[in-house]
């Protein structure tokens, strides 16, 4: 089966809206969660009345709340990996759960974290390879969060690096690589190019004042991207379904 082709079950005419909600372990619950949002029913509500074309979370949560998942139809992107942010020495994010297991949780897709510039890169990607050669025996697209952090770094918020960012999703086998937007169009645009093949999405970040988080998703449609993955901006925001739909104008309408 052609993986590229496959992405078609995590995304809605060729573009992608995911809701990611992996916060707990990237962030911890003190930082990212209130007593609404911490609760994953109502983010599997949100993902579905939000018309997402996919939901992320840890394998947990996918085992849990399995009944809710399947019942909601929301289709599942598995993370793989992870890390907490406890540990302050350069980044590194462990494997947590097997392709194997992802399937047997219902995932449409699997994700994978990888740092870039961090002195643990090379585990990373070799990780990497292996569950990206697996997902894709078995029929399944790799989602690569690709995210530029660590000693090798000097300023993660180099425009330039977002191209970087992106072809290492191409040249690693990531069906979609999504990317941390640093506010330039002419370098989000050579970041699409860049990618190639491989389709590419930017992250929502914390969550931000006024359009600056729609803004972002216009660019990244306007420079040939296919989306977002976004956590905080939904999720955190007074109406979540109003950010929903503003987000589905965009990318859509
Ligand atoms: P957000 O929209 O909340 O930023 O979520 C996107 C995401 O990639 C999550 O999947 C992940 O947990 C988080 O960002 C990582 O955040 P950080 O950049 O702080 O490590």
């Amino acid at each position: 089966m052609n993986a590229i082709a496959s992405i078609s079950k995590i995304t809605r005419k060729g573009k992608a809206m995911i809701l990611a909600y992996d916060q707990g372990l990237e962030h911890g619950p003190s930082s990212d969660f209130n007593s609404k949002n911490v609760d994953p029913l109502n983010i599997i509500e949100i993902a579905k009345k939000g018309k997402f074309t996919a939901l992320a979370v840890h394998k947990g949560i996918a085992e849990k709340y399995c009944k809710e998942i399947k019942v909601s139809n929301v289709p599942l992107i598995l993370k793989l990996n992870g890390k907490t942010n406890l540990v302050k020495s350069d980044p590194v994010s462990g494997q947590d759960c097997s392709v194997k297991e992802a399937l047997n949780l219902g995932a449409s897709a699997v994700g994978y974290t990888i740092y870039l510039g961090s002195e643990f890169e090379s585990e990373m990607i070799e990780t990497f390879g292996v569950i990206e050669e697996e997902a894709h025996s078995r029929g399944i697209p790799v989602v690569m969060w690709a995210y530029i952090r660590g000693s090798g770094v000097k300023n993660p918020d180099d425009g330039k690096l977002m191209a970087y960012a992106s072809r290492v999703g191409l040249e690693l086998g990531a069906d979609i690589v999504k990317i941390r937007y640093t506010g330039s169009v002419k370098e989000l645009k050579w970041a699409v190019t860049s990618s190639g093949r491989c389709k590419m999405v930017i992250a929502g970040g914390k969550k931000s004042e006024g359009k600056k988080f729609l803004q972002g998703v216009k660019d990244v449609i306007d420079s040939g991207g296919i989306g977002v993955a976004v956590g905080r901006n939904v999720w955190q925001a007074k109406d979540p379904l109003k950010v929903s739909r503003k987000i589905r104008e965009v990318i859509w309408e």
